[in-house]
């Protein structure tokens, strides 16, 4: 890892410490910056100001997006503090946007624009973002075009009341059972890129079917392409940077809980989540106390006799992450899952040069407490797990053009399909040799 990647999560656990600051909802005249500090003492006394300034946004830099620069988000009030010190310090800096919100709504327009083309229930996945709503929408047409191959479960309801919809694929042949291959997305309300993937990977199942019948033939594949369907909704209408629930806390200047810290394994430590309700990694009051999550558990329950491998999509930084994320012990079959990360990073470096880093959660990231991996392999007997954090796009991250989608999802297909083969290798059952 580089000095600056380094830095980048040490930033990231100073600032998770902090004032959720990404709460706000309009971002008019906020600066965007890119720091390009030149030694370690530029790099400690950043690190200093990610301490004492929870209101400067140090957050989207925490990974590098081309591994130079650290990005800083700031306030309109806020710029003529944070430029006096980088001038005094002499750290090199650039002004990449005098003015977040027309990058938003700019994006909002394009996203627009794109989505007109099609009618509902016809989505173009690599065309535009889709919103909750759209997306069920489209759920709740593939059991009419596929009858034999995809039924939608409605699995719970989310704080708001919106509908949480799962989708399961199969070959068709009848064989009831088989194992299964569970992937869910946007757990994080701002990671678009994740939703669209899913989308992408049903596509590629559904109607690509003739290249992936192998990943179908002996197993079933369960998706849930919306997880904080509040929090997804709220970033396509209010907020773009929202990243938790919609369910109020007990503190009533606080609203949404971190879904990926509130799953009921090891919750509620203090190195990895939070128990502020201001913070961006506030963890809830209970485990489970988000009916979304409680829908991930119910779904990764109820499949865990025959659950050999849970993916859970997020963005952003080149990461397939194992657990544990709660110790920096590994788990037992840390090395088959290492082996199933490294068949997707590899045929990713193969396809396009992608390059994924892949290891524990913990080792390679920061340690979460209660996030949903942990959960699947402490609790609910998954074989193999893995946070697949999506590449960066945009600004800020988590805010890639619409025209960058197609470039992500399909080279991100490429890992998934080639971790996916790796699986079924990797816990082929006798039954299935004997067929073969
Ligand atoms: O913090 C998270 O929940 C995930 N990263 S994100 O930027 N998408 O929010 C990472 C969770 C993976 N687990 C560990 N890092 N231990
Ligand atoms: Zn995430």
């Amino acid at each position: 890892m580089t000095s600056y990647a380094l830095l980048g999560w040490v930033l990231l656990g100073l600032l998770l410490q902090f004032d959720c600051i990404l709460a706000w909802q309009d971002y008019k005249d906020y600066k965007v910056y890119e720091l390009q500090p030149h030694d370690d003492s530029q790099l400690q006394l950043i690190r200093k100001w990610a301490q004492e300034h929870p209101d400067w946004d140090l957050l989207g830099s925490r990974r590098s997006h081309n591994d130079k620069g650290l990005r800083v988000l700031v306030a309109p009030n806020q710029a003529e503090s944070l430029l006096k010190q980088l001038r005094a310090h002499r750290i090199e800096h650039q002004l990449l946007s005098d003015d977040l919100s027309l990058l938003v709504k700019a994006q909002r327009e394009d996203n627009q624009r794109n989505k007109a083309r099609f009618t509902l229930p016809l989505i173009d996945v690599l065309g535009a973002f889709y919103t909750h709503a759209e997306i069920n929408e489209y759920l709740d047409s593939l059991p009419q075009r596929y009858p034999q191959r995809a039924l939608v479960k409605h699995f719970g309801w989310s704080y708001e009341r919106r509908p949480l919809k799962v989708l399961t694929i199969t070959n068709g042949d009848g064989r009831a059972n088989k194992p299964v291959i569970f992937i869910d997305a946007a757990m994080h309300a701002r990671e678009w890129i994740a939703p669209s993937f899913a989308l992408y990977i049903i596509q590629q199942l559904l109607d690509n079917y003739a290249e992936n019948a192998d990943l179908l033939k002996d197993y079933d594949w369960v998706i849930m392409p919306v997880v904080n369907a509040d929090g997804y909704e709220f970033s396509h209408t209010d907020s773009r940077y929202w990243r938790k629930t919609r369910k109020p806390t007990w503190d009533p200047e606080n609203i949404g809980t971190d879904l990926n810290r509130n799953f009921g394994y090891m919750w509620g430590l203090e190195d990895g989540a939070s128990p502020d309700p201001s913070n961006e990694t506030y963890q809830g009051e209970h485990a489970f106390d988000q009916p979304e999550s409680q829908v991930v558990r119910d779904i990764l329950l109820h499949y865990s006799d025959r659950l050999t491998f849970y993916l859970s999509l997020h963005s952003y930084g080149n990461y397939l992450l194992l657990p544990w994320g709660h110790t920096s012990s590994l788990p037992p079959n840390f090395d088959e899952m290492m082996q199933v990360a490294d068949a997707g990073a590899m045929a990713i470096l193969y396809a396009t040069n992608g390059i994924y880093s892949y290891g524990s959660g913990y080792h390679l990231m920061y340690a979460t407490s209660g996030d949903s991996t942990d959960y699947a392999v402490g609790v609910a007997n998954v074989s193999v797990a893995i946070t697949m954090e999506l590449p960066a796009g945009g600004f800020m991250g988590f805010d890639p053009w619409v025209s960058h989608i197609e470039d992500i999802v399909t080279e991100s297909w490429v890992g998934v399909r080639a971790m996916a083969l790796e699986v079924i290798k990797l816990y082929q059952t006798e039954a299935q040799t004997n067929v073969n």
